[in-house]
C-alpha cells in the first residue's frame, strides 16, 4: 500500500498510466499462487521501471509492427516499381531497338533517295545530250539537204548552160550567145569603136546578122543577162547598145526592122521622150529592172550595138 500510495502521488497525466499499473498488480496478485493455492514469494513488478519496459515494449512492438507494415509496403512499391521499371526498360529497349531499325531505315531510304537523284540527273543529261546530238543531227541534215538543192539547182545551171554551148558551138559562130534559134552578139563594152546606128547595123551585115529584134520578155531578160556579166552598171547615157527599133516614119510608132510594130516596150520611166524631136532610134541599157532599160536616142548618136543572127 506504500507503494500504491506513492503511485497516487504522481502527477495527474500520469494517472492512465498508474491504472494500468494498478491492473497489472492484480493480475500479479491473482497469478501470485503456485499450484498447490499457496501464495508464492510476491514479486516486486509494479514499479516505475516494469511499467516503463512494459510500455517501452508494446510501444517498441507497435512501431516493429508499422515498421514491418511500412517495409512490407515498401517491398511491395518496391516490387511493382521494379516491374514498372522493367516494363519500362524493355519498352525502353524495345523503343530504342525499333528507333535503330528505323534509323536504318532511314539510312537506307536516304541512300536509295540519293541514288535515284543521281541515276535521275544522268538521265536528265543523257537525255539533254541525245537532244543535243539530235539536234546537231537535224541540222546536219538540213544543211545536207541546202545543199542537194543548191547542187541540183547547179547541176540544172550546167547542164542547161552546157546545153546552150553545145548549141551555141554547133549553131553560133564563137563569141555569139545562143537563145532558142537566133545567135546574138555583144561588142566588147570597154573596147572598140561606137557607132551611129546605121554604122552599127552595117557591122552587122558583115557578119551576116541585123541589129537585134527584141519582141518578148524572154529575149530582153536573156540580153540583160548578157550585158549584167559583161561588166558593172553605169548610169552614163553613152553606155547604150543600138536595137532594131525606130519611130522615124511616124514619130511615135515604134516599129522593128521587119516592118512589125512594137508590141509593148521596156522603156525607163518617161522614155521615149523624143527630146529635141531627135531621138528616133531605140537602145538598151545594163540596168538593174531589165523590163525598164530602153532609151530612145539620136540616130547618129554613138553607142555599142547588138546583133542577131536567125538559124
Ligand atoms: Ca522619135
Ligand atoms: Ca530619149
Amino acid at each position: 500500500m506504500k507503494d500504491s500510495v506513492a503511485y497516487t502521488e504522481n502527477k495527474p497525466e500520469d494517472h492512465a498510466y498508474n491504472q494500468l499499473i494498478s491492473e497489472d498488480n492484480n493480475e500479479l496478485s491473482t497469478e501470485g499462487h503456485n499450484h498447490h493455492g499457496h501464495p508464492e514469494t510476491r514479486h516486486k513488478v509494479n514499479g516505475p521501471s516494469t511499467q516503463t519496459y512494459r510500455l517501452t515494449t508494446a510501444i517498441l512492438g507497435i512501431l516493429c509492427a508499422v515498421l514491418m507494415a511500412t517495409v512490407i509496403g515498401l517491398c511491395v512499391s518496391y516490387k511493382g516499381l521494379s516491374e514498372e521499371h522493367i516494363v519500362l526498360s524493355q519498352n525502353s529497349s524495345e523503343t530504342n531497338g525499333n528507333m535503330e531499325q528505323l534509323k536504318a531505315n532511314h539510312d537506307l531510304l536516304t541512300a536509295a533517295l540519293m541514288k535515284l537523284q543521281r541515276s535521275f540527273q544522268e538521265a536528265v543529261r543523257a537525255k539533254d545530250s541525245m537532244q543535243l546530238v539530235r539536234n546537231r543531227e537535224r541540222q546536219g541534215k538540213e544543211l545536207l539537204q541546202r545543199q542537194k538543192e543548191a547542187l541540183v539547182n547547179e547541176e540544172t545551171q550546167l547542164r542547161t548552160r552546157i546545153t546552150a554551148l553545145e548549141k551555141s558551138c554547133e549553131r553560133c559562130p564563137v563569141g555569139w550567145e545562143l537563145l532558142r534559134s537566133s545567135c546574138y552578139f555583144f561588142p566588147p563594152t570597154e573596147s572598140g569603136p561606137k557607132l551611129s546606128w546605121h554604122r552599127s547595123r552595117e557591122e552587122c551585115k558583115k557578119s551576116g546578122a541585123d541589129l537585134a529584134v527584141i519582141d518578148s520578155q524572154e529575149k530582153q531578160e536573156f540580153i540583160s543577162s548578157i550585158l549584167a556579166r559583161m561588166g558593172p552598171i553605169y548610169r552614163s547615157w553613152q553606155r547604150g547598145y543600138w536595137i532594131g527599133l525606130r519611130d522615124v516614119e511616124t514619130e511615135g510608132v515604134w516599129k522593128w526592122l521587119n516592118g512589125t510594130e512594137l508590141a509593148k516596150g521596156f522603156w525607163f520611166d518617161r522614155e521615149p521622150n523624143d527630146m529635141y524631136s531627135a531621138e528616133d532610134c531605140a537602145a538598151t541599157y545594163a540596168r538593174e529592172n531589165p523590163l525598164k532599160s530602153w532609151n530612145d536616142a539620136p540616130c547618129d548618136y554613138s553607142l555599142k550595138w547588138i546583133c542577131e543572127k536567125k538559124l
